[in-house]
């Protein structure tokens, strides 16, 4: 199994906690975003999005999206479980994490950055401002589901982390490279502090990565 990643992604570190979390190895190939290496026609035909993640399987398949990649993992390695066994429950635990998935994380990639700075003229000022704002604003939904509702516990679900866990983790990072601190969000900092106790999400931080820039 191969895993396209880079060290910087949200996206590829959900999955590279959950690769994590289930226990299972994949070989890594980094594709540098800043480089524009997502862009190269070899890896255009892996994934025509020209976005990481992306995972080929042992027997060529190709699977893209961190959401599809991570529930792939979720059903074929249940252990440990890291969506509830309750519908309403999956639901609720879905919902969290598309938050991030979903509403945050995509108005802060690369190409978006791209597009505003050329085509509307921002500065890195003003995309700093544009992410800080939008990373947080997902975070603000997350907390205000996670402190109004009785299923929130040491995680964003009960006391075993979810795929909820990984995708906040995800944006409390993304929110700190455009400036942001989780201590805005109380209950969502917590809940990412629970998570950093844990192996596997250390192991697949950012700056853990073999390919962080030396300082
Ligand atoms: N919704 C996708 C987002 C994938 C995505 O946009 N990945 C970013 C890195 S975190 C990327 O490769 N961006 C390339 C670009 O924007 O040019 C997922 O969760 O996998």
């Amino acid at each position: 199994m191969i895993v396209y990643t880079w060290w910087r992604s949200l996206a590829a570190f959900r999955v590279r906690i959950v690769l994590n979390l289930k226990g299972v190895s994949a070989e890594e190939r980094q594709v540098d975003l800043r480089k524009g290496e997502q862009h190269d026609p070899a890896f255009r035909a892996i994934n025509p999005q020209a976005a990481i993640p992306a995972l080929i399987l042992d027997d060529g398949r190709i699977l893209v999206q961190s959401m599809a990649i991570m529930e792939y993992f979720e059903e074929v390695y249940p252990a440990p479980p890291l969506l509830p066994a309750d519908a309403t429950e999956r639901a609720r635990v879905r919902a969290l994490a598309q938050m991030a998935v979903a509403d945050g994380h995509p108005l802060v990639t690369p190409r978006v950055r791209e597009y505003l700075e050329r085509e509307l003229g921002h500065d890195e000022v003003q995309y700093m401002a544009w992410s800080r704002h939008f990373t947080g604003a997902a975070l603000a939904a997350m907390e205000g589901h996670l402190r109004r509702d009785a299923q929130t516990g040491t995680f964003c679900h009960g006391d075993q982390p979810t795929l909820a866990d990984v995708c906040l983790a995800s944006q409390v990072v993304g929110f700190s490279y455009f400036g942001g601190t989780a201590d805005a969000f109380p209950v969502v900092h917590r809940i990412y502090s629970a998570c950093m106790q844990i192996d596997a999400f250390q192991h697949a931080h950012p700056l853990a990565q073999p390919d962080v820039p030396k300082p």
